[in-house]
């Protein structure tokens, strides 16, 4: 099984490595009344690379997850003084749905009752002790492995394919409820690339999907405080609160002068580009209302000769 030539026993290798990299990343906590139980269940979790959490009570259990944001995974059992397992769940499911915290109940042989119990409060999952090791790895690897399904669906639902900046979707979801939640100033620059038309017909579509992506790193590095989004096409968008228009001026001046130096490396040709932008604070706590008036101030711009800000 460990010559060389077994390419199967490599490659599952190679899997449980990146598997057991990936769990360096997520935090357990486990609540347990008896230090004894507790000090078992974390051993379990640790050899398998978990950063884990104790807590002896309800009360700890809070705090712990309050302030440690890496815990996607509340291991719990009866036993707590302050609190029934039950109560527990049910408070935690308040705070956080199903994809944010995930929790196994667990329970002892002489309660088969309450797993149907955990199960009703809101727990993901429940185990019986005693327990098998690897059912109890079984249960928390499905656990994770939920998690981190539903996550990747949010990352796909929420950005750009090509340029993994948010999409127009996610970007009126986060910004429309800061806009109405919020009495401050907020600026929203919206920017399209100049005859983009131009690279495509000259070089093609890959070049100016080299582009895109390229003006869209510089996007990430130069508005990481900011939220920025690919609105389609050549277009993005760039919502800034807490900021006056002058100084967003400043900052989108010094991006479009970024973009006007760039010469992006493609199959022998150097690529190079401006952008054009419409720049507005006229905030009346809709996403929307600024954007229509941004995209008439980038019209402006592109009329008086493009590669410029129009604000
Ligand atoms: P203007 O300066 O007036 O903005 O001219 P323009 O050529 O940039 O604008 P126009 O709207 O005429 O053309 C935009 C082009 O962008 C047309 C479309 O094929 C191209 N495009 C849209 N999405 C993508 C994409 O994802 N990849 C590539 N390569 N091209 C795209
Ligand atoms: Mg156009
Ligand atoms: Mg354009
Ligand atoms: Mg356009």
């Amino acid at each position: 099984y460990f010559t060389k030539g077994n390419n199967q026993f490599y490659e599952y290798l190679s899997r449980l490595l990146v598997r057991l990299q990936k769990n360096k990343q997520i935090g357990i906590l486990v609540a347990e009344g008896s230090r004894q139980q507790r000090n078992k269940t974390l051993a379990l979790l640790q050899r398998h690379n978990f950063v884990t959490y104790a807590a002896s009570t309800a009360e700890d259990a809070r705090n712990q997850l309050a302030q440690h944001k890496d815990i996607r995974l509340l291991i719990t059992t009866n036993d707590l003084p302050d609190a029934s397992g039950m109560e527990l769940v049910d408070e935690m499911r308040v705070r956080y749905s199903k994809e944010e915290l995930c929790i196994i109940g667990l329970s002892d042989r002489d309660h088969r009752k309450q797993s149907a119990n955990f199960i009703k409060s809101g727990a993901n999952d429940y185990l019986t002790r005693p327990f098998y090791l690897e059912e109890f790895f079984c249960r928390v690897m499905q656990n994770i492995e939920y998690i981190e399904n539903i996550e990747a669906l949010h990352r796909a639902a929420n950005s750009d394919y090509l340029t993994g900046l948010f999409n127009r979707r996610y970007f009126f979801q986060k910004t429309e409820n800061h806009a109405q939640q919020s009495n401050e100033p907020a600026c929203i620059a919206l920017m399209d690339i100049d005859y983009f038309k131009n690279i495509n017909d000259t070089y093609g579509h890959d070049a100016g999907d080299m582009v895109l992506k390229t003006i869209a790193n510089l996007i990430i590095g130069h508005f990481a405080a900011y939220i920025p989004a690919r609105m389609g096409g050549e277009e993005f968008c760039v919502y800034l609160p807490q900021i006056t228009i002058e100084q967003a001026k400043d900052l989108i001046e010094q991006f479009r002068m970024q973009v006007e130096s760039l010469s992006i490396p493609f199959a022998g040709n150097q690529l190079s580009c401006t952008i054009s932008i419409g720049l507005t604070d006229q905030f009346n706590g809709s996403v929307t209302d600024m954007l229509s008036r941004a995209d008439a101030l980038l019209y402006q711009a592109k009329e008086a000769g493009r590669n410029q800000l129009v604000c």
